[in-house]
């Protein structure tokens, strides 16, 4: 084969591989795309500033030794520490974030999680407490799994200026009064 075939066979490879990373948006079913499915459900969806909701990440069919998952949520919202835990075949299991560090949008959990702690079930369920601080209009809270490096220390290998987030599912979250629609624009006593 010649050089240049080389060449374009290889530019192929690498865009049928970017083709199948990005066609993941609605919750995974590629095999070999994600490191884990997952589906993260927020419950309640809308809280006042000062309230709290309990975010859930199901984990399954995770394809790497070890995964990180992140948690991505808008800054209207903080992680109530101590809250986090995973629930696998039925047993509780705390579990702090190795990761909680936000940017000019938004705040990063990192979680890191090995095949082996999904035990025989080989899926889970993350939960998270976060409560509202300010005012977030219509947004999300969203989840990805990436890989977790094993030739990278786990305290050191998150990196707030290249997150690597790609969301694989997300649900929708607002603070307070802030919302798209302008029809309740005749409650003022709904503050706090
Ligand atoms: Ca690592
Ligand atoms: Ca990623």
């Amino acid at each position: 084969m010649s050089r240049t075939s080389i060449r374009a066979l290889t530019a192929f490879l690498i865009l049928a591989a970017a083709a199948i990373g990005c066609g993941t948006g609605g919750g995974g079913g590629l095999s070999g795309g994600p490191s884990a499915n997952v589906n993260i459900g927020v419950e309640p969806n809308h809280i006042d500033s000062g309230d709290r909701t309990e975010v859930a990440v199901q984990i399954a069919s995770v394809r790497e030794d070890a995964v990180a998952i992140k948690i991505r949520f808008p800054l209207g919202l903080s992680y109530v520490t101590g809250t986090a835990y995973y629930l696998i075949d039925g047993i509780e299991v705390v579990s702090n974030p190795t990761e909680n560090e936000s940017d000019s949008t938004h705040t990063y959990l990192v979680f890191y999680l090995t095949a082996e702690g999904l035990g025989h079930s080989g899926s889970g369920t993350l939960f998270m407490t976060l409560e509202g601080v300010s005012d977030v209009t219509d947004d999300v809270i969203e989840v990805d799994v990436d890989l977790d490096d094993p030739t990278e220390n786990n305290r050191t290998e998150f990196d707030i200026s290249d997150p690597q987030f790609d969301a694989q599912d997300q649900d929708s979250i607002r603070v307070g009064s802030g919302s798209s629609s302008s029809t309740s624009s005749s409650s003022s006593s709904s503050g706090a």
